[in-house]
């Protein structure tokens, strides 16, 4: 799927053509209805002639609203510059141009409206016009189509051309770290809180925990929406709506990032390349006060001038932005920065949790430089997303780096906290390292199977660790080094040979609490020779083996714990006494019959506390104190 954004002046027809190509008025309040006018994000959706389903998010073009448009484009793939034939190019078709070239939105096309109400030559002039406007931004060259969306011409055209331009588009690439940057936020009777965003560099899934940045509040994915569509899971690139479960929706509103729990730190300061816009009305001082916008979130921020007295209007430079709210940014995210009401410039965010920086220092400078680049450390964090989870000798082959390097930078990385060690510490020869968006992927895989064995088991205590290792598909040794780190930070708990979810219960319903107790009744009343007939669900035979109140010894025969651990108590007192004991002796001793003194002995001698020598058990060792463990 692809995501279209609008772009233009007021009243020149974008939500118009999005009715006509769509079929969906994306204008939704009341109020965006009284006034004929955009005021919110709007949202629709087709299939084009190939098949191809695509988004399109309809933004408001008056000037007031520009914060609004910016929170709409930030994750398009194609944008759609609306300009009224009649009109031409206005103040805002240069503002939203503006806007889309500092987000380095490559992919665009122009749009001419209400192609009905001028005439060819007219319409020549415009595209001279806007011609000259695109010359120099991210769009220059683009196709230019003329339409009317009340007579319905050129619409068949329009709709090829997007096809055509959408074949030229890159996928959007899932690199397993998925964010939305929540644009809406709303509550549906009987669901409860969904927010609304375009979801990019990875997917989401029902049942999935997830946490919101910067407020760091973690929930669970009760429903996942694309179109309207109920969907189980969603890749990058796609409009989605998530239904969180227990969240208000003071908890979940337009600037969060919804992400994988437990990697992406909100910041209050970033270091940037900022690259000011020709037209911006005037230069930006040494720190000015601007509010920063990136992704759907805005914040006020105080700009810092790294080198140079001040940023006119065209100039670039380097910048430290000291924002007001703490924001969920990563590297090479772009922004955008205005004041008063007017957009002055923007760029790229190159480090995204710097220190504190003296301006006019050289040193500095060339760090900026470097990192805008692709510093060494940045190498090996490229490296290690392609081979995690690995070691130092792997690591310093798919960098390229000499490995005492190598050691150095991952040091670096693992204090920094963009890397995780598995295991010893990074000088130790065996350590593993992840990055920590590898490990947070790594949690919430483990988070999700384990919580998709309870709901598909509910009457177990947890899934079996082989399952559990092999589902994710980790070796042994990093397996036990993992489970480890995920217990000891609470995603998991450990039982003997399961894991569970830390809050997982078997809870029985009346019914089953019944039969159990039932069934347990029955076989204390014989304790030596319990009914072999009175079958119960095999599940809840299960729960009760699992949480120690029965022992099985074979396939018919099942004790109660007490009535083992007696049995088994006075067997190895008879032992120690006697050096031997027959089958005869225990059928006497409990006065039971062979049906059930040869079972017992047999399933000792699996346990490894007795041994079988010609009619006799001798004793191989006392059991632990532990029976229920088998
Ligand atoms: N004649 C003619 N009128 C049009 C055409 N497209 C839009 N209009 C009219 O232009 C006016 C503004 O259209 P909108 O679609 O609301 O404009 P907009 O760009 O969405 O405006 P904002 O969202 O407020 O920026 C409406 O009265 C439309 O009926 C067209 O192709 N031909
Ligand atoms: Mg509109």
């Amino acid at each position: 799927m692809y995501v279209i954004g609008t772009a233009g002046h007021v009243d020149h027809g974008k939500s118009t053509l999005v009715k006509a190509l769509t079929g969906i008025d994306p204008d939704r309040l009341q109020e965006e209805k009284a006034r004929e006018m955009t005021i919110e994000l709007g949202f629709a959706w087709l299939t084009l002639p190939s098949g191809r389903e695509i988004s399109v998010v309809d933004v408001p073009g008056h000037e007031r609203f520009i914060k609004n448009m910016l929170s709409g484009v930030g994750g398009i793939d194609l944008a759609m510059l609306i300009v009224a034939a009649d009109e031409s190019v206005m103040p805002q078709t240069r503002e939203h141009l503006a806007i889309l070239d500092l987000l380095q939105v490559k992919r665009g096309l122009v749009v001419l409206t209400k192609a009905d109400t001028v005439d060819e030559d007219w319409i020549e002039l415009v595209k001279v016009e806007v011609e000259e406007a695109l010359r120099g931004t991210s769009l220059e060259g683009a196709t230019m189509a003329e339409v009317s969306a009340i007579t319905g011409q050129g619409m068949p055209e329009l709709l090829q051309l997007l096809d055509s331009t959408l074949e030229k588009s890159v996928r959007r690439e899932d690199l397993g770290r998925p964010r939305l940057s929540i644009d809406r936020s709303f509550v549906m009777t009987g669901f409860g809180t969904v927010v609304t965003g375009t979801l990019l560099d990875g997917s989401l899934s029902v049942g999935q925990e997830i946490e919101m940045v910067p407020s760091g509040l973690r929930r669970r994915i009760r429903g996942l929406q694309s179109h309207q569509q109920k969907v189980e899971s969603v890749g990058p690139g796609n409009r989605v709506a998530v239904n969180l479960a227990s969240t208000t929706q003071g908890e979940a509103e337009r600037g969060q990032v919804l992400t994988l729990p437990g990697w992406l730190r909100p910041t209050r300061i970033v270091d940037v390349r900022i690259r000011m816009i020709p037209s911006a009305p005037h230069p930006i001082k040494h720190n000015l006060g601007v509010t920063f916008h990136t992704g759907t979130s805005e914040s006020f921020a105080r700009v810092r001038l790294l080198d140079v007295p001040e940023l006119r209007p065209g100039q670039e430079g380097w910048a430290q932005i000291h924002l007001a709210d703490p924001l969920a940014v990563v590297k090479g995210d772009y922004f955008v920065v205005r004041s008063s009401q007017s957009t002055l410039g923007g760029g790229q965010v190159i480090d995204p949790d710097p220190s504190r920086h003296r301006r006019f220092q050289q040193g500095v400078l060339e760090k900026l430089e470097v990192m805008a680049e692709g510093s060494p450390e940045d190498l090996v964090l490229k490296a290690l997303e392609t081979v995690e989870p690995a070691g130092l000798t792997a690591l310093a082959r798919g960098a390229n780096l000499a490995s005492d390097q190598t050691t150095e930078l991952i040091g670096a990385l693992v204090e920094s906290g963009d890397v995780v060690a598995l295991g010893g510490s990074t000088a130790d020869a065996n350590a593993v390292f992840m990055t920590s968006v590898g490990w947070a992927r790594l949690r919430s895989q483990m988070d999700n199977a384990v919580q998709a064995y309870h709901v598909a088991n509910p009457l177990r205590g947890g899934i079996p660790r082989e399952e559990l290792r092999s589902r994710l598909g980790l070796s042994q040794a990093i397996f036990t080094n993992v489970l480890a780190l995920m217990t000891a930070g609470g995603v998991v708990a450990e039982a003997v040979s399961t894991v569970r979810s830390p809050d997982h219960e078997v809870t029985l319903s009346p019914e089953q609490e019944k039969a159990t107790a039932g069934y347990v009744a029955a076989l204390e009343r014989e304790r030596y020779s319990p009914p072999t007939d009175n079958a119960l669900d095999p599940a809840l035979l299960a729960v009760l083996i699992e949480c120690g109140s029965v022992v099985r010894i074979n396939e018919s025969l099942v004790f109660a714990t007490s009535a083992y651990s007696e049995m088994v108590g006075r067997i190895v007192e008879h032992l120690k006494a006697n050096g031997a004991i027959t089958v005869a002796d225990v059928r006497d001793a409990f006065g039971t019959s062979r049906k059930y003194a040869l079972p017992l002995l047999e399933y000792l001698d699996q346990q490894h506390i007795t041994r079988r020598n010609g009619d006799e058990r001798v004793l191989l060792r006392a059991p632990s104190s532990d029976t229920s463990a088998s």
